[in-house]
C-alpha cells in the first residue's frame, strides 16, 4: 500500500474506544508542536466544524469527537503524559479546558502497544500524568504474555458486550481545575435563584436538583434536549457559576458540567442527567461521576439531599475511614465509584477513588488531512 496524494498529509494514529467515548489517539511526536497548527490538524482530522463531521473522523457528538495525545513522561512518578483535547463538532474549536476519564482508559493500552511502557506478563500498571489537570492516574492493563488483551468479562453500562477490565485509580483530584474541592468556598450557593453545589473532584460539576426544574430526573437525553427553556436556564446558571468556580468566562468552555440530580430509582445512590455542557450525556463522564459521588457525601449539599448515601463497608482502616461504593445512576445504567474517604475532615476528604472502565483498539493507521493544513515537514 502506498501513501497517496501529495495533496494530503498522513498522520499516524489509532482509533480507540475509551470507556463510553471514542476518538483518535496520537503519539505526540506525530503531531505539529505549535498549538495553532496542531489544532488546525485536529479540526481537519475530525471534520470540524460541521454538525455531522462528515468530512472527517469525528462522530458528530462531543462523546465521539475526542482526541488523546500520549507521550513518554519526564516525571519520575509517571510513565506517560496524556493530554485530552475536545474537538467541538459544530464550531472550529479544540479545547484543553477539561480532562476525560473515559478516553483515559485507552491511554494505558496505547502506551503499551506503542512501546512507551514495557508490558509485564499478566497485568501492567501504567502511571499516567493527566496534563489537563496536573493529576495522576494509574491504569491496570491486562497483558498476558506481554500483549494487551482487549477481550474479557467486564461490562460497563453504555457499551455493548464484555471486554477486559481496566481499573483506574485516582489520587488528589480535589480542586483539579478550580483549586479547591468546593471552589466557591460553600457547600451550597444560590445562583440564578437556585440552590446548587459547585464541586471539583477531578471534574468541575454543578449539582442541581432536577425537581427545581419541574423534572422527575428520569427523562431521556432526547427528551431533555428538546426542553429548550430548561436548557437555557441551566446555561444561565453555568455561565454564572464559571467565574465563581474560578474557571473564568466559561462561554466557550466545556466545563463546568451540569448534573441534574434526583433520588435513585434502581437501587443506586443517586440518579443523574448530566449536560456536558450543551448535550446530555448518554451516561456520565468518569471524573464527572467522581465529583457527583463525592458531592453525595458532603453534608448539606444538593446531592446529599437527594442521595441514599452508602455506609462504609469496613474494608479500610478505621472507624471514620471507609471505602465507599457510590452507585451513580445515569440514562443507560449505573456507574460505581469507590471512594476512600476520611470523614474526620470537613469537608470529608476523598483520598483515592477507583472505578472500572474498558477500552478497545478499533483501527490503526493514518488519518489524512489536506496538505494545506500541515505538510509535516
Ligand atoms: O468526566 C464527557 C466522557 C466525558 C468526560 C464529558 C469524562 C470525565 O464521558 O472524566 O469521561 O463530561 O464531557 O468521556
Amino acid at each position: 500500500w502506498q501513501l497517496p496524494a501529495p495533496t494530503q498529509t498522513a498522520i499516524a494514529c489509532d482509533v480507540m474506544r475509551g470507556g463510553t467515548s471514542k476518538g483518535l489517539v496520537f503519539d505526540r511526536a506525530d503531531l505539529p508542536t505549535g498549538r495553532a497548527e496542531r489544532d488546525a490538524v485536529l479540526l481537519a482530522a475530525m471534520g470540524s466544524p460541521d454538525e455531522r463531521e462528515i468530512d472527517g473522523m469525528g462522530g458528530a457528538h462531543p462523546l465521539t469527537s475526542k482526541v488523546a495525545v500520549v507521550s513518554r513522561s519526564a516525571r519520575p512518578d509517571a510513565d506517560v503524559d496524556y493530554l485530552f483535547l475536545q474537538v467541538w463538532p459544530d464550531r472550529p474549536e479544540v479545547s484543553d479546558s477539561q480532562n476525560c476519564g473515559n478516553m483515559l482508559a485507552a491511554v494505558g493500552p496505547f502506551a503499551i502497544e506503542h512501546g512507551m511502557v514495557e508490558a509485564r506478563d499478566g497485568l501492567t500498571p501504567v502511571r499516567i500524568w493527566m496534563q489537563n489537570t496536573d493529576t495522576l492516574a494509574t491504569a491496570h492493563v491486562r497483558t498476558p504474555g506481554g500483549a494487551v488483551h482487549y477481550d474479557g468479562e467486564a461490562a460497563i453500562d453504555g457499551v455493548p458486550g464484555r471486554h477486559a477490565p481496566i481499573p483506574l485509580e485516582f489520587a488528589d483530584t480535589a480542586g483539579s481545575s478550580c483549586g479547591a474541592l468546593l471552589p466557591t468556598g460553600n457547600v451550597v450557593d444560590e445562583i440564578a435563584g437556585l440552590s446548587v453545589t459547585c464541586i471539583d473532584n477531578g471534574m468541575p460539576v454543578v449539582c442541581l436538583a432536577a425537581a427545581d426544574f419541574g423534572l422527575s430526573g428520569t427523562e431521556t437525553p432526547a427528551e431533555l434536549e428538546a426542553m429548550t427553556d430548561v436548557l437555557e436556564r441551566i446555561e444561565q446558571v453555568r455561565l454564572a457559576a464559571g467565574p465563581l468556580m474560578k474557571l473564568g468566562d466559561v462561554t466557550a468552555k466545556t466545563v463546568p458540567k451540569m448534573s441534574l440530580l434526583s433520588a435513585a430509582t434502581a437501587g443506586g445512590t443517586v440518579s443523574t442527567r448530566t449536560l456536558i455542557p450543551h448535550r446530555v450525556h448518554e451516561a456520565i463522564g468518569v471524573l464527572g461521576a467522581v465529583s457527583v459521588a463525592t458531592a453525595c457525601l458532603l453534608p448539606g449539599s444538593v446531592a446529599e439531599a437527594v442521595a441514599q448515601a452508602p455506609e462504609p463497608d469496613g474494608t479500610a482502616d478505621g472507624p471514620v475511614d471507609g471505602v465507599l461504593d457510590v452507585v451513580v445512576e445515569h440514562p443507560t445504567g449505573f456507574f460505581t465509584v469507590s471512594l476512600d474517604v476520611d470523614r474526620s475532615q470537613n469537608p470529608p476528604e476523598v483520598r483515592r477513588s477507583a472505578l472500572l472502565r474498558t477500552a478497545r483498539l478499533l483501527m490503526r493507521g493514518h488519518v489524512m488531512v489536506p496538505a494545506a493544513t500541515w505538510s509535516a515537514g
